[in-house]
């Protein structure tokens, strides 16, 4: 509850939040499940309206990465916990594997999906 007041958004069950650091992909899983948490993994609209909410208060063409990779097999989206996606909300044209090297997911200002390397630095959003 106390997160709610350094800017985390509820709900339903869920609580998102930023680190306010930008982090590549393993460095930003590591931040948010060494504080207890995972990273943001919007299962709805509603969630991912949450976390485009938390990327507008933090200024232009800010982007985070989400709990979602196709590490384990190209092409096939799974969340961290290895189940399938659900619900999507990819760019038009997206995921594009650009340059056969975009395993990880950002999710975008306006709450569009574009996969990208996951070398990349991104502002850490975790889920609690
Ligand atoms: C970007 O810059 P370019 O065109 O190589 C983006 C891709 C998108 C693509 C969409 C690192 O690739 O993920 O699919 O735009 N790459 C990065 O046009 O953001
Ligand atoms: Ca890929
Ligand atoms: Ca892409």
């Amino acid at each position: 509850k106390i997160l709610l007041f350094h800017g985390g958004k509820q709900v339903g069950e869920k609580v998102f939040v930023t680190n306010g650091h930008q982090e590549n992909f393993e460095s930003s899983q590591k931040s948010c499940k060494d504080a207890g948490g995972n990273l943001a993994t919007p299962k709805n609209a509603a969630e991912n309206i949450a976390v485009q909410e938390i990327l507008n208060t933090k200024g232009e063409s800010i982007k985070a990465f989400l709990g979602i990779t196709d590490l384990q097999v190209e092409g096939i989206f799974k969340y961290l916990g290895e189940d399938k996606i659900s619900f999507t909300n990819w760019n038009l044209g997206e995921p594009n594997n650009s340059k056969d090297n975009e395993d990880c997911v950002e999710i975008q200002d306006n709450g569009k999906w574009n996969d990208i390397p996951c070398s990349l630095l991104r502002l850490v959003i975790c889920e609690f």
